[in-house]
């Protein structure tokens, strides 16, 4: 019986458990992100929480798109439980640090999936996730030009008003 289940899907129980797991690694993404965009907010960082608003977006769109892979291929898409979310912050450096420490993560959680989908020969799936290397490349990039900022301005005198422009314009450079 559980045979004839698999069969109509295309993925392996492996590998639909492991893509379950990176659409929970990416709604948490998003909700980490609205948490510190909420925080920048209420800080006054405008500029640096409309980078992580819509930053928190994208990872959502992150979320759906392996959702709905999943469903197309036959499996079950499950959203994730979402809880221990940071609430408060350090510092705004901080902010910026964790998001580059969750992107390298997320890479390696990427590469990981796709080292998996090689192994057992999945082409399919393998070739669905190009499009997630692509991106977190992408975003680690974007994420290390945020650090660079705060050490290339400084955050003396009007050094955090500034940072929180150029993240401003980072952020549009990104929308593009
Ligand atoms: Fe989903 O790319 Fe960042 O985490």
């Amino acid at each position: 019986m559980e045979k004839i289940d698999r069969l109509k899907c295309s993925l392996s129980a492996v590998t639909e458990q492991l893509l379950n797991q990176q659409v929970g690694m990416e709604g948490r993404s998003s909700a980490h992100y609205l948490a510190m965009a909420s925080w920048c907010d209420v800080q006054g960082y405008k500029r640096a929480a409309e980078f992580l608003y819509h930053h928190a977006e994208e990872e959502r769109t992150h979320m759906l798109k392996l959702f709905r892979y999943i469903n197309d291929t036959g499996g079950h898409a499950m959203h994730p439980e979402i809880t221990e979310i940071q609430h408060d912050f350090q510092s705004f450096r901080q902010v910026f640090e964790q998001v580059l420490a969750h992107e390298v993560k997320v890479t390696r959680a990427i590469h990981q999936l796709v080292d998996h989908c090689l192994i057992c020969k999945d082409f399919t799936t393998f070739n669905f996730l190009q499009w997630f290397v692509a991106e977190q490349l992408e975003e680690e990039t974007l994420a290390r030009r945020a650090v660079e900022l705060f050490d290339v301005i400084g955050e003396e005198g009007i050094g955090r008003y500034t940072i929180d422009k150029e993240l401003g314009a980072l952020k549009e450079e990104d929308a593009k």
